[in-house]
């Protein structure tokens, strides 16, 4: 039988982690990571989830953050054909898009739609471009790719968002990150994708 754990607090996003694990039907064991006292910077949390965020999941010692990201490892292992639609299904396209909507887009637009002068949006669910790029670098640090030595879609959609955000200066320096772009830009795939998208004729390399 699998170990699952749950990092959550009361009163927060944890609510998505614990409402799939409920239709998965799966024992799981809660570590309490009270918000209120802040127990989501201290170190031995920041090793779970660098972002010190909640919710996040331990299975079988396999850790993952992010909702999305946290209902997508779940179903698959526990639910895969049943809450997961099977990889060859037609369905599984749209099941993706929509795990990837709830967060990259739903969450920013609601918080656009809330923000007042006195709660900043850096202050939401995402976090500052400073601690993103933080994150994101002590991620890469000492790798080629976000996973380790193996290049795989996750590099694909990071680094789409960094190689655009990086060429239009949207993000604060980072020696591991600017690397890592190096890396994204030198692969022929994303030149191809590159020229497709921007050709040089229409717009000049800087
Ligand atoms: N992008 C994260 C957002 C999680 C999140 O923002 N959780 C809040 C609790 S509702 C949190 O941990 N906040 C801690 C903080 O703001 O420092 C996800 O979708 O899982």
């Amino acid at each position: 039988m699998s170990e699952i754990i749950l990092y959550a607090s009361m009163a927060s996003r944890s609510a998505a982690a614990y409402w799939m694990l409920e239709e998965l039907g799966v024992g799981y064991r809660v570590v309490d990571v009270d918000l209120k006292e802040g127990k989501h910077k201290r170190p031995e949390y920041l090793a779970i989830n660098p972002s010190g965020r909640v919710p996040a999941i331990s299975v079988d010692g396999i850790v993952v953050s992010e909702r999305p990201a946290i209902c997508a490892l779940l179903a698959d292992r526990f639910g895969y054909g049943v809450l997961a639609p099977k990889i060859e299904a037609p369905e599984r396209g749209p099941y993706l898009q929509w795990l990837a909507y709830s967060t990259a887009v739903i969450d920013p637009a609601i918080a656009v739609h809330i923000s007042k002068p006195e709660r900043p949006l850096r202050e939401m669910t995402w976090g500052s471009a400073e601690h993103v790029v933080g994150v994101l670098g002590d991620a890469l640090s000492g790798k080629t790719w976000l996973l380790g030595d193996r290049f795989t879609a996750a590099d694909v959609a990071v680094g789409a968002v960094i190689a655009g955000a990086l060429y239009n200066n949207h993000l604060p320096e980072n020696v591991a990150l600017r690397a890592y772009n190096e890396r994204i830009m030198a692969r022929p795939a994303f030149q191809r994708a590159a020229d497709l998208t921007w050709p040089p004729l229409l717009f000049p390399r800087g």
